[in-house]
């Protein structure tokens, strides 16, 4: 078992450090997570709607709810987590996040190496030619279509689809460069992704959990910290600050 302060100078002498983030990341944004108690899979079910053949079934339904999280993650801001792990690139040579979010609060915060494994809420393709609509994509109650008359979708990784090959291949480097490996809000039960926790491990990082509960990463890593991501973060920076005195 480490002591805090073990765990505050590991990390104060790392080189390059990697945030591995989930929905909890940004509950205290106020987005809902996915599972437990409040989370939106209770309500309704992720085959049905995060998935490509329920778009195809019934478009208006799964937009709907996308447009619905737009809202939400429009009105949200980046949390003390977000902040505190963009904070780390000023004191660390390498800083990355690789997040499984999709609402885009780690850019806003100013996290420069982000990759978005299962895409970005802020970009939109035509299933038909792949045309990209972005911002340009007002909220609309009906399914927007492309130019070339195909239906167009959000760019985010449905249950049974491929991860973006160029997030997934990159992360496995600054992976393999980490000392530090800090997993955040995450339930760790959605693959590829948490398959990310493993390589970590095997590539002999520290890896330091921060979740409001245990997860299935608790037995892999070497420290958990439990409480709010929004709590935990800047108390651990804080104490690395003035272990650098800064
Ligand atoms: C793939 C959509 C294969 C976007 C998401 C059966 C059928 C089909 C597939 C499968 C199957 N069995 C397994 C699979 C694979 C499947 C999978 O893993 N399913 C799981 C559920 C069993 N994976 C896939 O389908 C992936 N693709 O395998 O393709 C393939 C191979 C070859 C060729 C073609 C295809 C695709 C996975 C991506 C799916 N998309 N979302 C969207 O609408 O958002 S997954 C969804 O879960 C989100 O993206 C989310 O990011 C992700 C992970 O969830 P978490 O982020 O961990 O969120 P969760 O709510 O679970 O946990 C939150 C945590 O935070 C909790 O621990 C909580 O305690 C904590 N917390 C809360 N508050 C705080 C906090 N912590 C700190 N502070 C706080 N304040
Ligand atoms: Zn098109």
């Amino acid at each position: 078992m480490n002591s805090r302060d073990d765990v505050i100078n590991k990390v104060a002498s790392a080189k390059s450090i990697v945030f591995f983030t989930g929905a909890g990341v940004s509950a205290e944004s106020g987005i809902p997570v996915f599972r437990g108690k409040n989370g939106i899979w209770n309500k309704l079910k992720p085959e049905e709607l995060a998935n490509f053949n329920a778009f195809l079934k019934n478009p208006e339904m799964v937009w709907e709810w996308y447009n619905h999280r737009k809202q939400i993650i429009d009105q949200s801001e980046p949390n003390a987590a977000h902040l505190s792990i963009s904070e780390f690139q000023k004191y660390f040579q390498n800083v990355s996040v690789i997040t499984q979010n999709i609402d885009n609060l780690h850019r806003r915060a100013g996290s420069k190496i982000v990759y978005e494994l299962h895409g970005n809420i802020e970009r939109n393709y035509c299933i038909n030619c792949r045309t990209f609509y972005n911002d340009d994509l007002p909220f609309e109650e009906k399914v927007p279509k492309c130019k070339c008359g195909g239906l167009i979708r959000p760019d985010i990784v449905w249950f049974g689809e491929m991860l973006p090959e160029k997030e997934f291949t990159s992360d496995e480097k600054a992976i393999s460069g980490c000392n530090i490996f800090f997993i955040v809000g995450t339930s760790a039960v959605v693959y590829p992704a948490a398959s990310l926790i493993y390589a970590a491990k095997d590539y002999g990082a520290f890896i330091i959990e921060i979740n409001i509960e245990k997860t299935n990463a608790s037995r892999i890593a070497d420290q958990s910290f439990f409480g709010k991501a929004g709590d935990i973060l800047p108390e651990i920076l804080n104490l690395i600050k003035t272990k650098i005195n800064i």
